[in-house]
């Protein structure tokens, strides 16, 4: 089910018990964090907020602001218009095993797939509600923007009045946007892309632009870089909430993520023309931020309290510079925080795994669960159960997945057999512990590293470390006998079961 704005899903969210209103003024200086980090802290992820009356240095924003509205594994479900994420593992399991049909029932199965991937592909449109209120904020349009009876007084003040952007943390370097979503287009082949990297905000029109050297927006930028170009970007802020978890999915670089948010609500992405640059956003977002970044001017952006649980230290970025920014009438400001986890997106990543599971195991089919836990916020820890059938097949696992797109970064992977539910993390250190000779089961490798990862001696690279803690084979040189775990037959068990029911 798609959204037609994102307060439609705000109300969904409120009609299925899981928004708490605040109705009474709150800083958006930190104090905003402080309630949303205990909210996101609660068993299960707690509920989603919203602040009616965030404040921006004392001042109420005409913005009010939703936070958390994907921190639980329901809420991101709901935000996928899904009961349950699995219908979605399965939708993707059935398209990546396609093949032509054998009789009429897998053709129907077909002829439905055929009907999703078609309203996956955009449409475009003249206009749309992301359009209600224009400001033009162009400096040599500043001053007729004013007589424009089409702008309202153009209040330049992202970081100030108009918009509630976030001070998250103490040691913050500023306001943040936390939850943009990032539009650029390849200069060379027309792609799109579309991706989240927070906006430091400078001043009323210009801000910073943190897509790190590994991610697709930097390799646009580098191009326009190279070609002497001015690089136009969008970002637009809301919508429907598949838009934000599709600026965030780990897809290879050329996966339009408009395409694969079409195919995540079954419904194509509207497009509407920005009104300053040469791009186009999705016609029913709540506000659209148009300007340009000119490849080369870099600013330092930062410190800020990143999802590694520690402050990123400053370093230098490109520079956003602001053209226009459009919204909805009655636009809502979506953000989130990061911090110590585990934070609400440990729950968007956690969605991207299971999505994106049916294509590792495409892959390595002996791949049985994949699990990032919230302690290893994404890239530090991964656990991989898998069905083992010949010698050192655990790294060759290893390798695979460090080969894998963002799967690169991960500085610590377990391997264990598929008996080993991974999404138990006492489950899997007790594999760990037991099943390892340390020297024997382990391999360090050389390989990128996350640019957030302030642990590696030189940013972006380090050493990987990879365990085996599956059962040792003869044919991997364990002459032992491997012993069998202590465990209690099933019939025993429901024996039992039906002993305690009878009590
Ligand atoms: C809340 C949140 C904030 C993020 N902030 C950044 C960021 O500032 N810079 C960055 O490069 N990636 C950031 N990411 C990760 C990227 O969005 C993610 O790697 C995405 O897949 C990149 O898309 P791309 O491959 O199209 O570049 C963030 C993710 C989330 C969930
Ligand atoms: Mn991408």
């Amino acid at each position: 089910m798609a959204y037609s704005s994102f307060s439609e899903f705000i109300a969904t969210l409120e009609k299925a018990g899981e928004l708490k209103r605040i109705a009474f003024p709150v800083a958006t200086e930190l104090e905003i964090t402080e309630i949303a980090d205990r909210e996101m802290k609660s068993p299960g992820g707690g509920k989603a907020l919203l602040f009616e009356k965030p404040t921006v240095n004392g001042a109420v924003s005409p913005f009010p602001l939703a936070i958390n509205t994907m921190g639980s594994e329901k809420r991101m479900a709901m935000a996928l218009g899904l009961e349950n994420l699995e219908d979605l593992v399965q939708q993707m399991t059935l398209i990546l095993k396609a093949k032509p049909p054998t009789n009429f029932s897998q053709a129907w199965t077909l002829v439905k797939q055929g009907i999703d991937l078609l309203h996956a592909r955009p449409k475009h449109v003249k206009s749309g509600p992301c359009k209600e209120v224009i400001h033009l904020i162009d400096q040599a349009q500043t001053s007729q923007a004013s007589q424009n009876s089409q702008s309202q007084a153009p209040s330049l003040a992202i970081g100030q009045a108009l918009l509630p952007i976030l001070k998250c943390w103490p040691q913050d370097g500023g306001r943040f946007i936390t939850f943009p979503c990032v539009h650029t287009k390849d200069p060379d082949t027309g792609e799109r892309n579309l991706g989240m990297y927070r906006m430091q905000v400078y001043d009323h029109q210009t801000t910073g632009m943190h897509w790190q050297v590994h991610k697709v927006g930097a390799r646009h930028g580098k191009r326009y870089y190279e070609l002497g170009e001015k690089m136009p970007v969008a970002v637009t802020l809301g919508g429907d909430p598949a838009y934000t978890f599709a600026a965030t999915a780990p897809l290879p670089d050329g996966l339009d993520e408009i395409l694969f948010a079409g195919f995540l609500r079954k419904k194509s992405v509207e497009l509407v023309k920005c009104e300053t640059i040469d791009l186009e956003v999705p016609a029913d977002v709540d506000v659209v931020i148009e300007g340009y970044v000119q490849p080369g001017e870099l600013r330092p952006e930062g410190p800020f309290g990143d999802h590694t649980g520690f402050y990123t230290p400053v370093d230098d970025y490109p520079v956003f510079h602001i053209t226009a920014i459009t919204h909805r009438k009655n636009a809502l400001y979506p953000c989130t925080i990061v911090g110590i986890p585990p934070m609400e997106d440990f729950y968007m990543g956690d969605a991207s795994v299971r999505i994106f599971l049916p294509v590792f195991k495409m892959n390595f089919p002996e791949i049985v669960d994949i699990a990032l836990p919230a302690e290893g916020v994404f890239h530090n820890l991964v656990f991989v159960s898998i069905r083992k059938q010949y010698p050192w097949q655990a790294y060759k696992i290893m390798h695979g997945l460090w080969g894998m797109g963002q799967m690169m970064f991960s500085k610590y992977i377990v391997v264990v057999d598929e008996d080993c539910d991974v999404h138990n993390t006492s489950e899997v250190l007790f594999r760990l512990c037991a099943n390892t000779d340390p020297q024997r089961d382990s391999t360090f490798i050389k390989n990128p590293c996350d640019a957030l990862d302030h642990a590696p001696t030189v940013a972006c690279i380090g050493s990987h470390m990879g365990f085996d803690a599956t059962r040792k084979l003869p044919t991997e040189g364990y002459t032992r006998t491997w012993p069998d775990l202590v465990k209690m037959p099933s019939e025993i068990q429901a024996k039992v079961d039906e002993l305690l029911r009878q009590m």
